[in-house]
């Protein structure tokens, strides 16, 4: 399948999410086939005059590691104080090589790095909002000083941060495209057909290859 991507150098923004080791194969959290976005990305980068990306960025001990809960287990659900949260084999460590950005991702061109997930009691999914719904990461009012007015996105996991933020984008009323050839998914227990289905919903607009 190949789309058609027009871009306005003015008003787009890429928005590259979370291509960071520990999503890649041999990392932490490795998403299968994960650094396929890395080329993809690449040849998409020189069509947009403006790029971010998000970085995922844990404190040592998050809660939202299941190291963090004695006797449970990674991919477990538990109650948080603001509502289900899954557990997660320990990720994106601040610092740690894990955290770095996948070789190969060309970040010099970063007009802003959105980290997330900082607060030891919260994670993080959304490039624009914590997992509370509520904290903002400052993105959307970024956005719209900057004049943005759609946000391109790609990256890892398409069913996790890819799907938050590009709902949240629409939620905060900005165009929202995702990119499914430079985004790969976790897929847990059925999550990207249910990703798939609330960014429909949301009016996000789901492009597979594109040219
Ligand atoms: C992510 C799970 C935990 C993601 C981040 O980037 O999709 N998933 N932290
Ligand atoms: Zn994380």
């Amino acid at each position: 399948m190949t789309d058609i991507l027009s871009i306005d150098p003015d008003s787009d923004l890429l928005l590259v999410i979370d291509v960071q080791n520990d999503f890649c194969p041999g990392g932490a959290l490795a998403v299968a086939d994960g650094d396929a976005v890395v080329p993809a990305i690449a040849s998409l980068m020189p069509r947009f005059a403006h790029v971010a990306f998000t970085q995922d960025w844990h404190p040592p001990g998050h809660r939202s590691f299941a190291s963090a809960h004695p006797g449970r287990s990674p991919y477990e659900t538990v109650p948080f104080p603001y509502g289900d949260q899954t557990l997660w084999p320990d990720h994106c460590v601040q610092g740690t090589r894990g955290a770095a950005f996948r070789d190969g991702l060309d970040v010099r061109r970063a007009e802003l790095i959105v980290r997330k997930g900082f607060r030891p009691e919260i994670d993080s999914y959304s490039a624009f909002f914590e997992n509370d719904r509520t904290t903002p990461t400052g993105l959307a009012g970024y956005l719209r000083e900057r004049g943005f007015t759609r946000v391109v996105m790609c990256g890892l996991a398409t069913d996790f941060c890819v799907a938050y933020s590009a709902v949240d984008a629409r939620r905060q009323g900005f165009e929202a495209t995702v990119l499914l050839g430079a985004s790969r998914a976790i897929d847990l227990g059925g999550s990207l057909a249910a990703a798939t289905e609330r960014m429909r919903e949301a009016g996000v607009v789901l492009l597979g290859g594109v040219r």
